[in-house]
């Protein structure tokens, strides 16, 4: 099948000096460079200089003037419209986005397109929507009126300020559109801190962004280590609200950080994310279902499934059938039009992937299909199906996210249950089955900020997403997503 040609385009942009977007222009920074590797190949692909204390003051400086003058001065609907132009431009240069993509973070290129790029613009565009359309109350106000006097009190949403959002790099921009975009529409603007696994992307959308006319300060973009990037940024006095999503352990030194100095911080964090299938799916259902749960961009979505529970008595035909479809898979490079495994995207992702099925062979798992890398350079792992049988093993306790499915056996749909629940993580859970009356019951006994129905991983912006326990808190989409952005004034008058 056909390797993907690269652009000139991109060519041209990863030999450029790359740093930080800041105050609508590209800056490289002085700071010291960092190689982007291609985790196809191992290659070095492009630099990009660290960012310091300086460019920190530089970016939130810039912010924090955009944000008392040329977006504030904007009105609310030419805000969407730009956001919308955006969308457009996104779309224009849908292909040379998707390619920068794939060579950092080594997601196919059929992914980096259809879900990366297309469903940036999709939620890019249900922001935009929400412009005009963020509403207060007005309300009675119950004061003694002794000459006639009266009242009248409303509320309003205001604008928090400069929004700093940290990404990770499985969505390097989606993830970033999803908090650049609440924040844009609130009449907030962003100061966007890259995975330094993946920094070239969100620099090129700043790019566009410029282009097609947002005001300098209004999306920032800085790059470099997050251990000294983060804290600054954090602690910075012009930053008003921090919004996360990556590890469980980085997230909670991000909320510690923020909550210290009582800024409000959204953190989408990690899970051990369930699957139930129940006995009256048929074997050919559970496979298709377990694929879409799990093996999706090598399991590198923080809503992915690694935990799944199978009734006892299909539990070894299922595993048979899925271990044939996966090893059908195709395995090659993701500039490949048909590829189906890429490579994870970093080498520390992979040792730290390498790691857990060394500790789960420890606890007694059994690895019954993948668990290694293949002999290709890169950071190859092949999907994996591991045998538990224990809820106490480590596969079903911590997150690997990587394509290893650990599937465990009930008899009995309650324990199954209580087993599901039984986890410090409640981000995302499906359940599979034909009986709508039990997948409605469960969806409500299960403890996770979203459940699906014989469907699993897929976000809409309009339904609110977000973890319970350790996965996070705060809700991102839907409407939810405004009380996270701005905060209520309230106005009292007498007349
Ligand atoms: O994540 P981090 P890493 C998991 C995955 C992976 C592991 C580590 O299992 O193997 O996390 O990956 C910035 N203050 N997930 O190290 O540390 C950092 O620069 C503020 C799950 O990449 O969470 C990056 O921009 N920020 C996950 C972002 O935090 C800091 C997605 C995420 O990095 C910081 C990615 C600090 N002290 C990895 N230290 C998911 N659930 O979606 C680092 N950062």
């Amino acid at each position: 099948m056909t390797q993907v040609k690269q652009l000139a385009a991109v060519s041209a942009f990863l030999q450029r000096d790359h740093g930080h977007f800041i105050n609508g222009l590209s800056q490289p920074g002085g700071g010291a460079l960092r190689p982007v590797i291609d985790p196809a190949t191992g290659n070095e692909v492009a630099r990009v200089h660290d960012g310091c204390a300086e460019d920190v003051s530089a970016a939130m400086a810039a912010a924090q003037q955009a944000f008392l003058g040329s977006w504030s001065e904007m009105s609310t609907l030419a805000r969407g419209n730009l956001m919308l132009k955006l969308a457009d431009a996104m779309e224009q240069h849908r292909e040379e986005l998707a390619q920068i993509e794939t060579l950092c973070s080594g997601k196919t290129i059929a992914l980096s397109r259809g879900l990366e790029v297309d469903q940036a613009v999709a939620f890019l565009r249900y922001f935009a929507g929400w412009a005009g359309k963020i509403y207060g109350e007005t309300t009675e106000i119950s004061l003694p009126s002794f000459n006639g006097e009266k009242y009248r009190g409303f509320t309003q949403r205001e604008p928090l300020g400069v929004v700093v959002g940290i990404i990770p790099w499985n969505f390097s921009i989606m993830i970033a559109i999803w908090k650049m975009a609440a924040a844009l529409v609130c009449g907030c603007t962003v100061v966007l801190k890259p995975s330094e696994f993946t920094p070239l992307t969100m620099l090129r959308v700043a790019q566009l962004a410029a282009d097609v006319g947002f005001p300098p300060g209004t999306i920032n973009v800085l790059n470099g280590n997050g251990g000294l990037l983060g804290p600054l940024l954090i602690e910075h006095p012009f930053c008003a609200k921090v919004t996360f999503t990556g590890s469980v352990p980085t997230g909670r030194a991000v909320g510690n950080a923020a909550s210290a100095l009582a800024k409000p911080a959204t953190l989408e964090l990690g899970g051990k994310n369930a699957a139930l299938f129940l006995a009256d799916m048929s074997v050919s259902e559970m496979v298709d279902g377990i694929m879409e749960a799990g093996y999706v961009n090598q399991g590198q979505i923080c809503a992915s499934a690694e935990r799944f529970y199978l009734p006892a008595e299909k539990m070894d035909e299922v595993l048979s059938v899925l271990i044939q479809r996966l090893s059908q898979l195709k395995v090659a490079s993701p500039f490949e039009e048909d590829c189906q495994v890429g490579p994870l995207a970093n080498k520390a992702h992979l040792e730290k992937i390498l790691k857990m099925v060394a500790r789960a062979k420890e606890d007694g798992d059994e690895i019954l299909y993948g668990g290694y890398s293949p002999e290709r350079p890169g950071y190859y792992f092949l999907p994996t199906v591991v045998k538990v049988h224990s809820e106490n093993s480590t596969l079903m306790r911590e997150e690997t996210f990587g394509p290893v499915g650990s599937f465990l056996a009930y008899d009995d749909e309650e324990k199954a249950l209580q087993q599901i629940n039984n986890s410090p993580f409640g981000l995302a859970a499906s359940v599979w089955t034909h009986n709508f009356n039990k997948a409605i019951r469960y969806s409500e006994r299960i403890q996770a900020g979203i459940v699906w129905i014989n469907m699993h991983t897929f976000l809409d912006p309009a339904l609110p997403f977000g973890g319970i326990k350790s996965s996070g808190n705060g809700r991102e989409f839907g409407s939810a997503f405004i009380n996270d952005y701005t905060r209520l004034k309230s106005v009292m008058m007498r007349y």
